[in-house]
Parts: structure tokens; C-alpha cells; sequence
């Protein structure tokens, strides 16, 4: 199995953690998104995934068939199928459209506000101060999540064991204080973020600890 991620990528941060929850070995390859042109424009890249997006898995099916599959969410269902143990999403129908919504509240409601395309648009072409956009809609977006994650929430998101919803909040909070959100605002996610730090797959698994990340020099 082939990774294909940048280390600050959210949507690469939650494919690495699923795959750390399930204790999948793969193989890390760096995609520089912003080097080069940025390297997911290059045409053997695009090939492969012509959304021109990290992550990217590359993995085979049992009878051989080459799969590459993006979108970080569906990844994560088809880890769950492939690999039920131990779970991404709990049992009880509700429960996995509970933390389905979370999930999908940052995937398709936060994070493609603060993308890097989007980002250089909103600096680049319409002049706007891109921090203070995506201050506005991660912090807009985590209010939402904050409530969401009330009624359920045990140590994790949704009770005593990370699921789909740790994965990606985690990465978003750590994106929402680089854009300058006050995450300390979210009490309830605070918390979970402490507790999800806490286990070794998380704690692995943080952006800065990637092979790609820049080094501090001496
Ligand atoms: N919904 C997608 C989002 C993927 C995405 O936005 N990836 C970003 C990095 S987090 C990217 O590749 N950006 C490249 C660009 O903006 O040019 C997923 O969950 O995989």
C-alpha cells in the first residue's frame, strides 16, 4: 500500500491516522504541494489521480486489480470494509450517521474553504486577506462541530474509542490555530483532542513529525 500525502494536508493527516488506527503498514511517498509547480500538477500524478489532490492510496485488491483511491472519506469506508477491525464507525446505524456528519461537516464544510488553491485565490486573484477568510470559516465551521460533538462525546468524539470523527477533527484544529482561530474556545474539543493525543497513532501521526516537514535547522 502507497500513501500518497503532503505532511501539513488535513485530508493526508486523516488517511495516515486510519490507517494507524487500523494497523496498516504502507509506504509514505511526499507530493510537494507547493514546490515545483506544485507536484500533484505533475502529469504522472494527475494520471493517477486527476483531482490533482493528496492523499492518494495505491493499493491492490486480493485477486490483483490496482486501485488508487482518493477523497480521504472514501478511503476511510473502504479501510472499513476491507479491514473492519477495529472500526472507523460504531456499530448502531444513528451512531455511524453521527459521526458520518462530524466527518463530513469538516470535509465538505470547513476544510475546502482553507484549501491551498483556494487560498491563493482568495490572496491572489480577489486581493483578500486569506488568514482572515479562513479564520472566519474554520471558525465558523468548528462552532458547528463544537455543538455536534456535545451529545456524544466520551473521551473521543463519539464515546470511549477514536472514530472517524477524532480523524478528522484533530488535523482541523491544528489547522484552525494556524489560520489563528482560538481553538481553547472549544472546550468539548479541546478535551478530545487531549485524549486523542494521547495514544501512540495520534501522537505519530502529528503533521510536523512527517518526513517532508521541514526540519528546524541548529
Ligand atoms: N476532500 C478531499 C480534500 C483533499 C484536499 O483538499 N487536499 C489538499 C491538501 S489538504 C490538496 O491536495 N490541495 C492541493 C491544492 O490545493 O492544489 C479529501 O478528503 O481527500
Amino acid at each position: 500500500m502507497i500513501l500518497y500525502g503532503f505532511w501539513r494536508s488535513s485530508a493526508t493527516w486523516r488517511a495516515r491516522l486510519m490507517l494507524g488506527l487500523k494497523g496498516l503498514a504502507y509506504e509514505y511517498r511526499a507530493v510537494n504541494l507547493l514546490e515545483n509547480g506544485g507536484e500533484q500538477n505533475r502529469p504522472d500524478y494527475v494520471k493517477r489521480n486527476p483531482m490533482r489532490q493528496v492523499p492518494l492510496l495505491e493499493l491492490h485488491e486480493e485477486d490483483g486489480t490496482l486501485l488508487h483511491i482518493g477523497q480521504s472519506l472514501v478511503i476511510a469506508e473502504y479501510l472499513e470494509e476491507r479491514f473492519p477491525l477495529p472500526r472507523l464507525l460504531p456499530v448502531g446505524r444513528a451512531e455511524r450517521a453521527r459521526v458520518r456528519q462530524i466527518a463530513e461537516t469538516i470535509n465538505s464544510g470547513i476544510q475546502p474553504l482553507a484549501n491551498t488553491a483556494v487560498r491563493l485565490y482568495v490572496r491572489d486573484v480577489l486581493g483578500t486577506d486569506e488568514n482572515a477568510w479562513c479564520r472566519h470559516w474554520i471558525g465558523g465551521g468548528l462552532t458547528a462541530v463544537e455543538a455536534m460533538v456535545q451529545s456524544n462525546a466520551g473521551p473521543f468524539a463519539f464515546g470511549d474509542a477514536p472514530t472517524l470523527a477524532d480523524v478528522c477533527i484533530v488535523p482541523q484544529l491544528f489547522h484552525a490555530r494556524r489560520f489563528g482561530v482560538d481553538t481553547d474556545a472549544f472546550k468539548t474539543l479541546s478535551r478530545i483532542e487531549k485524549a486523542c493525543y494521547e495514544l501512540d497513532v495520534f501522537a505519530r501521526a502529528h503533521a510536523e513529525l512527517q518526513p517532508d516537514a521541514p526540519r528546524a535547522t541548529p
